[in-house]
């Protein structure tokens, strides 16, 4: 094979993976340094992630502040979408009323993930929420969020930890037949934690398929086979959990996921040949419009 085909193959094996800007650095939080630019608004990603998506074989496509009809054409030409960790989110989302001990909150970023996870499930791309990213997941879908998770676990476990995110602090039990299980392992795994908040009630489609002993939900993935996937802790921080990763560039590659329970298995190419009609002829024919009204109603 030419030089030139090799490397046509190669890129054409690489799934395009948007991933979100879930922070927002203000002026006042940004240190002015001399001869450094000076301090303005900025959208804030961890390079973890980028790193972890190319590592797994992807290419990440690093999403700012967009609007949805914005985020619709660029849903159009990426492969699969990952969610990463951020600030908690505004509890009117879901209906409630903000707790005296909830974090800031970026409305803006709300905003854009919401719709990003809407447009991405429409689309039925498969999707990877990390930390926050499982939280904005879980509400998109409908469901809601313990704002101030120690009211309802107490403080037996540590789930922010002083601890570098390299370092795992507790376990979690993993449901038989889960994604999860199949991607990583079981019947449990030592993870890192840094969330403050947590899966309350579940959205729509959403099964919780880990639980911390002191109960906490630490992940939730969908129950019709599609690889839509969230896990409470930071995985982009584990060596061992690349394989979440991995799983994520597989599925927005159309590779046959390997190792899945025969019944996710089943279910999984049924859905792959269903979802043949939105995705790919709004990505073959390019008609954006048409897909977008559609996708508003
Ligand atoms: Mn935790």
């Amino acid at each position: 094979m030419a030089p030139a085909d090799e490397i046509y193959v190669h890129m054409r094996a690489r799934p395009l993976i948007a991933v979100t800007t879930s922070e927002l650095r203000r002026p006042e939080d940004v240190i002015a340094r001399p001869q450094g630019e000076p301090p303005k608004l900025e959208v804030a990603l961890a390079t973890l992630y980028p790193e972890a998506i190319e590592r797994a074989g992807g290419v990440p496509v690093i999403v700012p502040l967009l609007r949805p009809e914005t985020l619709a054409t660029l849903l159009d030409r990426v492969d699969g979408v990952c969610l990463p960790g951020g600030p908690d989110i505004q509890p009117s989302i879901y209906g409630e009323e903000p707790h005296a001990q909830l974090g800031p909150t970026e409305p803006r970023v709300d905003a854009v993930e919401l719709a990003l996870v809407k447009a991405a499930d429409w689309r039925r791309l498969p999707i990877l929420g990390i930390c926050r990213g499982m939280q904005i997941l879980n509400v998109a879908r409908g469901g809601r969020l313990h704002q101030h998770l120690p009211d309802v676990v107490g403080n037996q476990f540590a789930h922010r930890q002083p601890q570098h995110g390299s370092v795992t602090t507790h376990r979690v039990e993993t449901a038989p037949h889960s994604r999860l299980r199949s991607t990583l392992g079981g019947p449990s795994l030592e993870v890192n934690s840094f969330h403050h908040q947590a899966v309350k009630t579940l959205g729509k489609n959403l099964v919780a398929t880990a639980w911390a002993e002191d109960g906490t939900i630490e992940a939730v993935e969908d129950q019709n086979g599609r690889l839509v996937l969230g896990v409470q802790w930071h995985a982009e921080g584990l060596t061992d959990h690349a394989p979440l990763f991995e799983a994520l560039i597989s599925a927005a590659a159309g590779v046959e996921e390997q190792g899945a329970e025969p019944a996710a298995a089943a279910a999984s190419q049924g859905e792959r040949r269903r979802r043949a009609s939105p995705r790919r002829s709004t990505r073959a024919g390019r008609m954006g419009s048409q897909g977008r009204l559609a996708e508003a109603g």
